[in-house]
């Protein structure tokens, strides 16, 4: 597998030339990636969220204190020049920088925003990364685009860029061709996650990238989380009293029902397989990306917890599915809420990949 070699390598020069940052019990941050900002036009696909980035940027993620990475893709420069991004975003591009007040703000680079000019005139020239690397105590988290897995593409693209870039602006958005090279099918998806997933697993280290629009939780499995919830609500049983009995009672009732609905689900899906063997290595998380028709995922680092969240309009009324036991919050007096999709300490994720991989 000379391929893989090649691919384990670039990622390896990538882990030892990252940005370093120290985390502790009370670090915050937030992670997003694959903004694809454009011009403010009806090709720009970052428009139709970007009331809910600002939202969730300025009255949430900002006061609480949260540090700030952008995981790459964040300007769409493959469909529109530069200049038209940042003069339409201006006060999108100020809010990012706040965030260097909060203890930092960094930005990886991806593939469409990979040819960003050193400039002055360019805003975030200054926290431009090719990687992120969190030592969280004798652990380390590798934050990146996950486009440097396509090495023979990348290469490609690198040399021919000029072209590329001309063909995509001038030829491709007239056609109305949305994205098309993120425009990733599973297989291709598949094959980036599980390159990433194996070199993470070498390395013993938590990757988190951007890039397949796909996001990525995988620690324990809803099923196990299940069991292991109401075993430990059973525990605790006997020592309530009467009243948080009852309730603990109707609780478990609920937890017990949706388990069966689990398992109904994977039997006729056969689910299973996917980028995990038979043990889970928590070892991939991905943001997901900020142009999803029905909202943004994005990834918290807070206070020794990583978290994946959703962020969407409460009003649209839809039913989200959390991978845990947790329901959505109202962000302030804004439409928007926030839902849990899955979570665990890093402590116990660390545990994991130390022990099984
Ligand atoms: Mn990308």
């Amino acid at each position: 597998m000379r391929h893989q070699r090649r691919k384990h390598l670039h990622l390896k020069r990538l882990f030892h030339n990252a940005v370093k940052v120290n985390l502790d019990q009370t670090s915050r941050v937030v992670i997003l990636s694959d903004l694809h900002m454009g011009n403010g036009g009806i090709h720009d696909e970052f428009r139709a969220n970007a009331p809910l980035v600002k939202a969730m940027l300025q009255s949430c993620y900002l006061p609480g204190k949260f540090s700030l990475v952008l995981n790459g893709d964040i300007e769409e420069l493959f469909k529109f020049p530069l200049e038209s991004i940042t003069s339409r975003w201006a006060e999108m591009f100020d809010l990012f920088l706040e965030f260097r007040q909060n203890g930092f703000f960094w930005k990886t680079y991806g593939n469409h925003d990979a040819v960003l000019p050193s400039r002055e005139s360019y805003p975030l020239a200054e926290s431009m990364a090719d990687a992120v690397r969190f030592s969280y105590g004798d652990d380390n988290l590798l934050v990146f685009h996950g486009h440097q897995v396509s090495v023979h593409l990348w290469e490609q693209y690198s040399l021919l860029n000029k072209t590329v870039v001309f063909l995509l602006r001038y030829l491709a958005k007239p056609a109305g061709i949305k994205n098309f090279s993120v425009a990733y099918n599973n297989r291709k998806q598949f094959a980036i996650e599980k390159t990433i997933y194996d070199f993470s697993n070498r390395q013993r280290i938590v990757s988190i990238i951007g890039h397949t629009h796909r996001p990525l939780f995988e620690s324990l499995s809803k099923v196990d989380y299940l069991n292991y919830r109401i075993e430990e609500l059973c525990r605790a049983y006997p020592s309530l009293d009467e009243e948080k009995r009852a309730r603990t009672k109707q609780r478990i009732g609920e937890l017990k029902a949706e388990l069966s609905a689990c398992s109904a689900k994977a039997k006729r899906k056969r689910l299973g397989g996917g980028i995990y063997d038979e043990i889970t290595i928590p070892s991939v998380f991905n943001s997901g990306c900020t142009i999803g028709k029905r909202g943004i995922t994005a990834i918290e680092i807070d206070s020794g917890t990583i978290r994946l969240v959703y962020w969407y309009n409460g009003k649209q009324n839809r039913r989200f599915i959390s991978e845990r036991d947790n329901s959505p919050t109202k962000l302030g007096s804004t439409a928007f809420s926030k839902i849990v999709l899955n979570e665990d300490s890093l402590d116990y994720i660390f545990s994991r990949i130390n022990l099984l991989a």
